[in-house]
């Protein structure tokens, strides 16, 4: 038996904040896993410290399968991201651990590679549709083979998925919400110019992909789905609010275009019936969110069986752990599909040195043994959390629209 001694959650903010769970073994061998919930941290900070750690001390380090079960049927509460965060955080340290004992990188463990790298997504955007693509093109030179596209909307002062940086993009920027105008008419006449010019000035070799952050009704992104078939788009991601499934049927009625969604998903149930009949073609439930790699497999699993990839979510509030995790996840399914990639800044990478690497638009973990990232714990002690929430959005009549 290889008994957990000790476990401790590590909160830092070295440009943004990060939750980090570390789980000790009677060896010596210890695991980390990735516990962030952007803006949210603290409640699974807590959740961890006050309701979880206190039930591992003492088990079996080796038993991920059932201390998943323990902690997700045992809780009788179930689901939910602050729960699932907390227990895809345990779980992460604990296949970290198998596989440091084992001395083989994670992706070993899980079945060995199926592919040779994982292709990536990066983000471009620019306050007009000339900056966004010249951005575009800069990430098109590093290599990229599939680049998001968001552009200013004209009209609108600020909009989502535009950054004031060119290559690092971090939307909760202020210790409380700030608010944003949003306006659906003048966001749909915006995007399909912005994919016609990108065709123009990019080729057709490149994927280009657009988030549309649950913004618009399901016929609206019907809508947009459609006028954008003609540029062949890689996905349409979060097109609208995913909590009722069905509606997902009345977008697929209307277009062709690809369907992403699922980023703020945390368990299969959030996807069972858009996966069932259908209705996407990738699922973007990432590690952290949705219950560890040991969830998020049989997730995969799932959707495999009715042609849906994954698009695991990648932003920058998903820590280098998460994003190690994600990869040894990647390289080891059949049916990957594109894995986000939004690079941290270099105080988050010296917090968390990895052992994956970018070369040809590809990320690959590593050989390093276990998930190969660690944490700095002298460093991050440097970067205290603060407070930092996304913005929120009002139509042009102040009332509240969705993220
Ligand atoms: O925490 C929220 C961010 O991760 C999200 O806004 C980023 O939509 C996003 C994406 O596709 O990366
Ligand atoms: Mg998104």
């Amino acid at each position: 038996m290889l008994k957990i001694t000790a476990a401790r959650v590590i909160v830092t903010c070295p440009g943004r904040n990060f939750v980090t769970l570390k789980i000790e073994t009677s060896d010596g061998v210890y695991g980390i896993g990735d516990a962030t919930l952007n803006g949210r941290e603290l409640a699974v900070a807590s959740y961890l410290n006050d309701h979880v750690i206190p039930c591992l001390i003492g088990r079996d380090a080796h038993q991920i399968e059932d201390i998943w079960q323990y902690l997700y049927k045992g809780a009788y509460w179930r689901r939910g991201p602050v729960t699932m965060s907390a227990i895809a955080a345990v779980d992460m340290a604990l296949w970290d651990i198998k596989a440091k004992v084992a001395n083989l990188p994670l992706y070993q463990l899980l079945g060995g590679a199926c592919r040779t790298g994982v292709m990536v997504y990066g983000h471009a955007n620019g306050a007009s549709i000339e900056e966004t693509l010249d951005n575009a093109a800069a990430y098109a030179e590093q290599g990229y083979k599939a680049i998001r596209l968001q552009s200013g909307v004209p009209g609108l002062k600020t909009v989502y998925g535009v950054s004031k940086d060119r290559f690092f993009y971090e939307p909760a920027d202020a210790a409380l919400p700030s608010e944003s105008v949003w306006s659906t008419e003048k966001y749909l006449r915006s995007v399909p110019p912005l994919f016609e010019a990108a065709r123009e000035k990019l080729g057709w070799d490149v994927h280009l992909l657009h988030d549309v952050h649950h913004r618009l009704t399901p016929i609206e992104a019907g809508r947009l789905g459609r006028d954008l078939e003609p540029y062949r788009p890689f996905w349409m991601e979060d097109a609208t609010p995913a909590e009722n499934q069905a509606n997902f049927r009345l977008i697929r009625q209307h277009t062709t275009t690809p369907l992403a969604v699922g980023e703020v998903f945390n368990s299969i149930w959030d996807c069972k019936q858009l996966i069932e009949e259908q209705l996407i073609d990738y699922i973007r439930a990432t590690v952290v969110h949705a219950g560890g790699i040991t969830h998020l497999r049989r997730v995969a699993a799932f959707a495999d069986m009715h042609g849906v990839r994954t698009g695991c979510h990648g932003a920058t509030d998903l820590s280098p752990i998460c994003m190690a995790a994600a990869l040894h996840f990647d390289l080891s399914i059949p049916n990957f599909g594109i894995q986000e990639y939004m690079r941290h800044t270099a105080e988050t990478d010296a917090v968390f040195p990895h052992a994956y690497s970018f070369e040809d638009g590809m990320l690959h973990p590593g050989e390093a043994p276990g998930l190969g990232v660690d944490i700095d714990e002298a460093l991050a002690a440097k970067y205290p959390y603060s407070r930092a929430y996304l913005p929120v959005a009002r139509r042009e009549d102040g009332s509240m629209h969705d993220w």
